[in-house]
């Protein structure tokens, strides 16, 4: 193949490449895909997915509490969602924190769920990392097992690149993260704004950012042109 042929094409396909970043957030941008409750055992049967904050405990007032968050519609052909055929190249996930803390282990879940029904006792006391209800080991361990202030009030950003790589692959089925407290010393509760709270952006906030390959017939078309210089150049050299 002629090389200055090749050096186009390379240079016409990496070109064709384009990076492109997605944000999900409640309420923003006609994004209406996020859940999140937190099951109190303290009050093990009160579905409490509307509150404005979520909390995650070893022992609130002697009672340890779970969070459930979840990001649906991520994936699909609309604009604002992540095609078939893009490549993750980098996700966070950012919560505001209301309640500094001892810290929160992050497990992919397992169990489907709805934030309208799901409670301590619909869990069957809460969610265990046992590869039934979530995966055994957390995919991400922020803060420490005691009752420091390890993690700060603020805005927090976590790296979720593999945890949406893992949804986009389909090796999780995509209901979500369990986020739970050390146990049994994680006893400084972690608070943050839920998908209900009250100002826009201080709500969850998953930003992805793809890298858009060219469709096939782009590629066949290229390819087609390709063909057609060579051949020309071929005709110029008889
Ligand atoms: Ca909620
Ligand atoms: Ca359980
Ligand atoms: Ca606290």
């Amino acid at each position: 193949m002629n090389k200055i042929i090749l050096a186009a094409l390379l240079a016409a396909m990496t070109t064709a490449v384009s990076a492109k970043t997605y944000t999900f957030q409640q309420d923003v941008d006609g994004y209406h895909g996020n859940m999140d409750v937190t099951l109190y055992s303290s009050e093990p049967d009160s579905s409490n997915g509307y509150e404005q904050e979520l909390s995650i405990d070893a022992s609130d007032s002697g009672s340890p509490n779970h969070v459930l968050v979840r990001f649906d519609e991520l994936f699909g052909s609309a604009a604002n969602q992540i095609k078939a055929g893009e490549t993750i190249v980098s996700a966070t996930l950012t919560l505001e924190i209301t309640s500094a803390g001892s810290g929160i282990l992050f497990h992919d879940m397992l169990m489907d769920w709805d934030s309208a029904s799901a409670t301590w006792n619909s869990f069957d006391e809460g969610v265990q990392t046992d590869g039934v209800e979530a995966v055994a080991t957390p995919f991400l361990v922020i803060g420490a097992n005691n009752g420091d202030t390890n993690i700060q009030e603020g805005r927090l950003v976590l790296d979720f690149t593999e945890a949406l790589r893992r949804m986009q692959a389909g090796s999780v089925p995509g209901y979500g993260w369990a986020l739970l407290p050390f146990m049994p010393n994680g006893t400084n509760g972690v608070d943050f704004y839920s998908a209900e709270g009250f100002e826009l952006s201080t709500r969850p906030l998953l930003t992805v950012e793809v890298s858009a390959v060219p469709e096939a017939d782009s590629y066949a078309l290229m390819l087609a042109g390709l063909g057609l210089t060579a051949l020309m150049a071929r005709r110029r050299r008889v």
